[in-house]
C-alpha cells in the first residue's frame, strides 16, 4: 500500500482550519488537522513544502515509523509548528488504518472504557452577574462542568476570554482584524483580590454538584499562584488551569506545598518532554495537551500512558480553533483512556461546520458520544471547502500598567 498524494486546505467557517488529506493507491484516504491558532500558514507550509513530498510513496500503515522518521529526521526537534504538521499526518494515517480495519479508532486503542465523555463549556461575562447568567444557560442545557471567566472591577481590559459586551460568542480566540495584535491591560492585584470571592459566589449559587473550572491563563508568578490556589480551596474547583507559565515545570512545587486545588496544565505543550517532570513529580492533576500540536495520536498516547502511571487524568485542549478532525481524534482517545478526566468542548453541530466536516459524533447533556464509523469518523467536503479562504488573525498581547509585556 502506498501514499500517492496529499493536499492541504486552509479555511473554514470563521476559522482557519488546516486540513490534510492523504490519498492512497487503494482509494482509501485519511484526514488530519494541523490548525495552530493564529499561525495556521506555518504548519501548512511545512506540510506542503517538505513533509508531503517526502510522504508520497510511503506505506501509510507504518504510522509509527513515519512519525519517527519526520521527528528525528528534522534534526531540530519539537516546537508547535512542526508537531502540528506531524500531528496532522499521524491523525490521517490512523484514520487510514481504522478504515482498513473497518473499525473506529477507539477499538484499535483497546476499546471503550466508558459510554460518553464529560465535556466542559465556556461560560463568561463582562461582570459577575453576566457570568452567572452564562453559567445558568449551560446548566439548563445539561452541562455538568463549566469554565468560568469574568471581568474584574477596575481592570484596564475585560480580561482573559471575557466578552466586552456580553453579546454573541466570546471573540478571544482570534482577532480577525489582521496579524498586528490588539493590546489588553492586566493588573494582578485586582484579579487576586476579586476572583476568590467571585468563585465562591458561583459555588453558592449553583450548589455542590456543578463542576467549576477556572483558567488563569499563565498570568501569575509562582508565589501568587500558590496564594490564589490556597484562597480558592474552599470553592472546591474541578480545576485551576495554567496558574503560572508552565515552561518552568518546577514552578508548581510552591503551589503544591500550599494547596490541594486540582491543577490543569499543558495546552501550550507540544511534547512529552515539556510535561514529563510535571507528571512524574505529580505536580498536576490534569494534562491539557492537544493531539493537534502535540504530535498527533501516536505522541499524545505516550503522554496519556505516562500520566496514567502518576494519577494524572486527561483534560485535552478543545478551544474552538480545533477542527472536528482533531476533536474526533481526542474523542476516540477519551473513549479509551483509563485515565480520562474531562474534555474541553468545541461547538460541534453548527450547520456550516457540519457541512464541511460531516460526522456522527454527537453531544448530549454535556457528554460527548463517539461515532462507530471506521477511522476518525469525520469526512471533509472539498466542494464546501471552496467557500472558505485564509483570513489573517492574531491573539491579543497583554501589558501591565507601566507598559511591561505580560503573558496573554
Ligand atoms: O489560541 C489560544 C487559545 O487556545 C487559548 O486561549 C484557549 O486557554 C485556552 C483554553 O483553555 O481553551
Ligand atoms: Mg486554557
Amino acid at each position: 500500500m502506498k501514499i500517492t498524494d496529499a493536499q492541504v486546505f486552509v479555511g473554514g467557517p470563521g476559522k482557519n482550519y488546516v486540513t490534510l488529506k492523504v490519498m492512497t493507491d487503494q482509494g482509501i484516504y485519511g484526514l488530519g488537522d494541523a490548525t495552530l491558532n493564529n499561525h495556521e500558514t506555518l504548519p501548512a507550509a511545512y506540510l506542503r513544502d517538505y513533509l508531503v513530498p517526502n510522504l508520497v510513496g510511503m506505506d501509510p500503515r507504518n504510522s509509527e515509523d513515519i512519525w519517527q522518521l519526520f521527528y528525528r529526521g528534522a534534526y531540530f526537534r519539537r516546537g508547535p509548528v512542526a508537531m502540528a504538521a506531524y500531528g496532522a499526518i499521524d491523525m490521517a494515517l490512523w484514520d487510514i488504518k481504522g478504515k482498513l480495519a473497518g473499525m473506529p479508532l477507539y477499538q484499535l486503542f483497546g476499546g471503550k472504557s466508558r459510554d460518553g465523555a464529560m465535556v466542559y463549556a465556556h461560560a463568561a461575562g463582562s461582570d459577575l452577574d453576566a457570568l452567572m447568567d452564562s453559567v445558568a444557560s449551560y446548566v439548563e442545557q445539561g452541562f455538568k462542568a463549566v469554565r468560568v471567566q469574568c471581568g474584574i472591577p477596575g481592570m484596564p481590559s475585560a480580561g482573559y476570554a471575557v466578552p466586552k459586551d456580553d453579546v454573541g460568542t466570546t471573540p478571544y480566540i482570534t482577532d480577525f482584524s489582521g496579524i498586528r495584535p490588539s493590546v489588553e491591560g492586566w493588573d494582578t492585584g485586582r484579579y487576586m483580590r476579586y476572583m476568590p470571592g467571585a468563585l465562591a459566589e458561583i459555588r453558592a449559587r449553583f450548589g455542590p454538584d456543578l463542576k467549576i473550572l477556572h483558567d488563569v491563563h499563565h498570568r501569575l508568578l509562582p508565589r501568587e499562584a500558590a496564594e490564589l490556589a490556597k484562597a480558592v480551596e474552599p470553592v472546591g474547583l474541578f480545576w485551576l488551569e495554567d496558574p503560572t507559565p508552565a515552561e518552568d515545570q518546577d514552578a508548581l512545587k510552591l503551589l503544591r506545598q500550599h494547596s490541594t486545588v486540582p491543577i490543569a496544565i499543558g495546552e501550550v505543550f507540544n511534547s512529552i518532554w515539556d510535561c514529563n517532570k510535571l507528571i512524574e513529580n505529580e505536580l498536576i492533576d490534569f494534562i491539557r495537551v492537544a493531539v493537534t500540536y502535540a504530535g498527533g495520536i501516536t505522541h499524545v498516547k505516550r503522554i496519556v500512558d505516562l500520566a496514567a502511571m502518576h494519577h494524572v487524568r486527561t483534560g485535552f485542549h478543545g478551544a474552538p480553533s480545533h477542527s472536528p478532525l482533531s476533536m474526533a481524534a481526542q474523542a476516540h482517545l477519551n473513549a479509551w483512556a483509563p485515565n480520562f478526566g474531562i474534555q474541553e468542548y468545541l461547538v460541534l453541530g453548527t450547520p456550516a461546520c457540519d457541512a464541511l466536516f460531516p460526522s456522527e459524533h454527537r453531544m448530549e447533556n454535556g457528554m460527548m458520544y463517539v461515532s462507530d464509523a471506521p477511522g476518525l469518523g469525520v469526512d471533509f467536503d472539498e466542494t464546501e471547502a471552496e467557500r472558505y479562504t485564509y483570513s489573517p488573525g492574531s491573539h491579543p498581547i497583554v501589558r501591565l500598567e507601566d507598559g511591561t509585556v505580560w503573558n496573554y
